[in-house]
């Protein structure tokens, strides 16, 4: 396969990195079946030059795939690779990741422009992190006896669902790559992966890792490719047994529109957020700060759980929107490889366009900028940290995803309100609640309607615990033991020990 090689130079790294850029299909680095494919510029979003142009998939690749996912079901992994083998592998995969750590930060910085501290710090050591817990559930999985009647024995198996296409986006490549493969192949399935077109070097590199630790050919196929020729193919695909997809809520839609009218393939979504973060008066004021710093600024907004609302209660308002101008006025932006940087580049001009929009949008309706609200350095795609005030519910700022690093924030005086006001979105996602009071903490995360709620804390994310949306932000959780459900059918069977009919 052609290689996309990299000589990095950082505080954090030195060295040379090779990542083979093909398709990789049934065990293989190959190039596009179908001969009116062409290829996809991946660009360097700190400088909006390109990085390399690599070979896409079509749709005929989706095909290859697809069929030597199934032999690879039917013949090696399925039912016929024990689930304490399955867990093994997981676990060499987690532990050549933690060995290649500096390379795939490194390269997960540089394509995403997230910074290295970060990929290092938190994605690439958490992917590895959900490879190994799914390696100690592989061989956990299973039924129950159930009792009925002396005259039969009973019971469920928890059966792999089959072949899946999982379709993931460019906000945290590795991060998500491992929140959909893990669960699967310790269910036992096997799958087709498309990586973002913006963001394929982590999964590309992946295909080594799982060449090195003996991934039997057509368990894992990586297929690079756009979203309405790749994607598109998995979701309407009739031999595909279900599809995970984590991206925007429109093209959520379109994914299960096409999982309905092909074959009822099986559909897990994580789709877009409006996370509240609510603060009352007798919050540690200094620890909501930067909760509500790092809850919105992290990964540069560009986070489907991100507190991009922030609701704070009238007595410390004010007290409230000085603080947090301030911590966010410290935040660096810049080289995402220079230690002190905590902001890089947006993923793309696309992204870029759109927040500037949104920003311009918030002025417009007459919120007030408190910070930020311009560019940031005149390469790349860098925007300053953003905050509005003045805002009302009705404006788009407050109403839709911007996903970056923009957020608005509202005082309110009661409980009630605050919940109300939280409640009133299309999305479901996450949700927090700084406060000292044990009681208010309760009934508030009680009466949120949202798949997340985090209490004095913003953005924490562990592999044991699930993760998914209400309402628009999404079907099924992925993380924890519940990720495993929609990587596995329940079959019952019941066994007529007595013999005799009736
Ligand atoms: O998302 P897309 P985009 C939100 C966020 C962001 C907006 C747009 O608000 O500003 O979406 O981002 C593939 N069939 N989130 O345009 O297009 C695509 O190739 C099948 C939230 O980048 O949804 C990529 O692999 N697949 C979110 C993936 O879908 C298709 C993360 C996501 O891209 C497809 C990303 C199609 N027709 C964006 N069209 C989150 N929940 O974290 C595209 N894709």
């Amino acid at each position: 396969a052609p290689t996309f090689t990299h000589e990095f130079n950082h505080a954090g790294y030195k060295g040379k990195v090779e990542v083979p850029v093909g398709l990789y299909i049934n065990g293989k680095w190959t190039t596009s079946a179908d001969k009116n494919a062409k290829t996809i510029d991946v660009f360097n979003p700190s400088t909006g030059e390109i990085l390399t142009s690599i070979p896409e998939g079509l749709g005929a690749d989706v095909d290859q795939a697809v069929k030597d996912a199934h032999t690879a079901f039917n013949t090696t992994w399925g039912l016929h690779t024990p689930g304490f083998k399955r867990g093994e592998l997981l676990i060499k995969i987690a532990e050549l990741m933690e060995r290649d750590l500096d390379i795939l930060s490194s390269l997960e910085s540089l394509d995403n422009g997230k910074t290295f501290s970060a990929a290092k710090g938190f994605d690439v050591a958490e992917s590895a992190r959900v490879f190994r817990y799914y390696g100690g559930w592989a061989d956990k999985i299973h039924g129950k006896v159930i009792e009925t009647t002396e005259a039969k024995l009973a019971y469920t198996r928890h059966e792999p669902v089959g072949v899946c296409g999982q379709i993931i986006p460019w906000n945290f490549p590795l991060y998500m790559f491992s929140w959909k493969i893990a669960p699967a192949l310790a269910a036992g399935c096997t799958v087709v992966i498309k990586p973002s077109e913006l963001t394929p070097l982590t999964a590309l590199y992946m295909t080594k890792l799982f060449d090195e630790a003996g991934v039997p050919a057509g368990v894992v196929n990586v297929v690079v490719g756009y979203g309405h020729t790749v994607g598109a193919t998995l979701a309407a695909h009739p031999d595909v047994d279900k599809v995970a997809f984590t991206g925007s809520t429109a093209v959520g839609r379109k994914v299960m529109e096409q999982a309905s009218l092909s074959n009822i393939k099986k559909v897990s979504l994580e789709l877009g957020g409006k996370g509240s973060n609510i603060i009352f008066e007798d919050a540690d004021f200094d620890e909501a700060v930067k909760y509500a710093a790092q809850g919105i600024f992290f990964n540069h907004g560009q986070t489907c759980c991100a507190g991009s609302r922030i609701y704070v209660q009238k007595s410390i308002y004010d007290k409230f929107v000085s603080a947090f101008k301030d911590a966010t006025s410290r935040l660096k932006v810049g080289d995402p490889f220079e230690p002190s940087t905590y902001q890089g580049p947006q993923v793309s001009q696309l992204q870029y366009d759109r927040i500037m929009s949104y920003v311009d949008h918030g002025k417009q309706e007459g919120a007030k900028v408190i910070t930020g609200g311009k560019r940031h350095g005149d390469a790349g795609y860098f925007i300053e940290p953003t905050i509005f005030g003045d805002v009302t519910s009705n404006m788009k700022i407050v109403r839709e995803e911007i996903f970056g690093p923009v957020v608005v924030v509202s005082p309110f005086e009661t409980e009630e309100e605050v919940i109300a006001s939280a409640n009133d979105s299309v999305y479901g996602l996450a949700s927090a609640v700084f406060t000292q009071n044990i009681s208010r903490a309760t009934r508030v995360s009680g009466a949120l309607k949202a798949g997340t709620v985090w209490v004095n804390c913003y953005n924490e994310l562990h592999p044991q615990i699930p993760f998914g949306g209400f309402k628009q932000s999404g079907l099924g959780r992925e993380l924890g033991e519940y990720a495993l459900e929609s990587y596995t059918e329940i079959k019952s069977v019941q066994i007529n020990v007595s013999g005799k009919c009736g």
